[in-house]
Formats: structure tokens, C-alpha cells, sequence
């Protein structure tokens, strides 16, 4: 089916796919409605309770590799916890942001990760990173959109994501001999915009954050340059997540976590 005359949060469908392929990123204003809203706010702040009260005392990490199931530190004082769409209580292909997923990555494309990732008051912003890597020398359209919502408004200071626009065509470690996959998609210090085109006469892809309202939802491909900026107000900054990949990617960079928190050896 193609969606190609359905309004995405105001946008039309096919504005939000070009914003997408162009600058990597689409940010859809006012998508969900309040019901859906409410939902995911509720489920996100129970589990994260659990999950917590869970922990405990334990120290965790920073990376999915030294995190657990059910809880990964991103970076100092942000938290991802998985959460899937039938916990959530939705199913993926009736969210509103569904068409937009369908048209760029087919309709058998397949929901990926889901959760919440929320970042304490004082968390400082993250390196810049990608979540996973071109898979050819050449420029392909995306093989992963992630969708980020805001589940209340997000104010600068509280630390939205931030996206280096264009950077998904700049990436690709396969193309630029000066870059290093692993230094693109796990946090590394010296990844910024400018490395994308050092040596080059290409301009420096623009970093653009943008203040939120709840509910509004930024979507951007999986190869585009990336982070979570520092939180510097006083209330917990909390976004839900859902990812969706093609039918035929299958690549795992995202959750590499071997133990759960449940688990009598840790
Ligand atoms: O917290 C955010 O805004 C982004 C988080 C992120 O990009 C990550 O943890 O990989």
C-alpha cells in the first residue's frame, strides 16, 4: 500500500520522506495524540521504576556491552530501557509515524528496538556518534529509521537529541578512508561534524537541535551523526524510542547487553 497522500503530524507524508532522504532527519510536530501520549508516559515511568528498584545498588557501565536486558547506561546519567510494543500496549504498524516507516523502508519492514531513554537532570551531552554503518561504498537509502517522541515538552536546556543534518550521506566509512566504523557508532571523543569532511572542501554538516512538544517526534536514519545533549535543567528529560529496519538488515550494534538484572549472577 502506499501512503503517499497521508498527513504525517501536519507535514505531508511525502514532505516528511524528502526531509528524510535529503537532510537524513524529518521532525514530525504534534503526532501522537493524547491517549497514545499518556500510554507511553505511563508505561515508561513504571518500568523505569522497576528497572531501577531492581538494580538496586548495582553499578552499570557505560555502553549496552556492560549494561544488562532490561537496563543500558547511553552515557553518564542517560538510561535506555527497552520496552516492546505490546508492553507499551500498541502495535507497531498502527503508530502514527507508521507511513512514513512503510514508504522509506517498505511495508515488511520490521520493528527493531523499542523503549525509553531518559537522561538525569546535570547528565552531560554525549559524543557524537552513528547507531550503525553504511553497508556499501555508494549511497543507499536508509536500511533503519529511528523515532524518537517526546513524551513531554522538551526544552533546550533539558537537552533534545541533536543531529548533524546531512551527515547521513557522510558517514560512510566504506567511501571515507579517514573514518573508523567503531569510532562512528560507539560514542568516541574525537567524532564530531568536522572529522566528516576534514581534508575536504565540503562544508561542515550544520548541528540543528530543535525545543519539542510533547508528542512531537524527530525521525532520522540509523547512519546519521548523532547525541543526546547534556541536560541542564532541573527534571528528568524522558523520550520513548522505536526503531524499525528493513526486512533484510539484520545488523545488531544497538543492544549487546548478555545479562539481565533478574539473574542470581548479576
Ligand atoms: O538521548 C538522546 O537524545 C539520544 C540518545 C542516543 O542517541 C543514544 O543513546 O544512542
Amino acid at each position: 500500500m502506499n501512503h503517499s497522500d497521508t498527513q504525517t503530524g501536519g507535514v505531508s507524508l511525502h514532505a516528511a520522506e524528502q526531509h528524510l532522504a535529503d537532510d537524513g532527519f524529518a521532525l514530525l510536530v504534534g503526532m501522537c495524540e493524547t491517549g497514545l501520549l499518556t500510554r507511553l508516559l505511563e508505561v515508561s515511568t513504571e518500568r523505569s521504576r522497576t528497572v531501577t528498584q531492581a538494580l538496586g545498588t548495582q553499578t552499570i557501565g557505560i555502553g549496552s556491552a556492560a549494561g544488562f536486558h532490561e537496563i543500558v547506561q547511553r552515557s553518564p546519567g542517560r538510561w535506555d530501557i527497552p520496552v516492546s510494543p505490546t508492553e507499551f500496549g500498541v502495535e507497531h504498524q498502527s503508530l502514527p509515524w507508521w507511513p512514513l516507516i512503510a514508504n522509506t523502508l517498505g511495508t515488511d519492514a520490521e520493528h527493531a528496538f523499542s523503549g525509553v531513554v531518559y537522561s538525569d537532570p546535570g547528565s552531560p551531552a554525549q559524543f557524537w556518534h552513528i547507531d550503525s554503518p553504511h553497508m556499501t561504498a555508494d549511497h543507499q537509502p536508509p536500511h533503519a529509521l529511528n523515532v524518537m517522541v517526546a513524551l513531554h515538552d522538551i526544552t533546550l536546556a533539558m537537552g533534545p537529541t541533536e543531529i548533524a543534518s546531512g551527515s547521513h550521506r557522510l558517514t560512510n566509512h566504506l567511501r571515507n578512508p579517514a573514518l573508523v566504523s567503531n569510532e562512528l557508532v560507539y560514542q568516541h571523543e574525537t567524532t564530531r561534524p568536522e572529522l566528516l569532511v576534514a581534508d575536504t572542501s565540503g562544508d561542515v554538516p550544520e548541528r540543528m537541535s530543535f525545543p519539542l512538544t510533547a508528542g512531537s517526534c524527530l525521525v532520522f536514519d540509523d547512519r546519521i551523526l548523532h547525541r543526546g545533549l547534556g541536560n541542564g535543567s532541573t527534571s528528568r528529560r524522558n523520550v520513548a524510542y522505536f526503531s524499525y529496519r528493513r526486512a533484510d538488515y539484520c545488523e545488531n550494534t544497538h543492544f549487546e547487553s548478555q545479562r539481565s538484572i533478574y539473574s542470581a549472577s548479576g
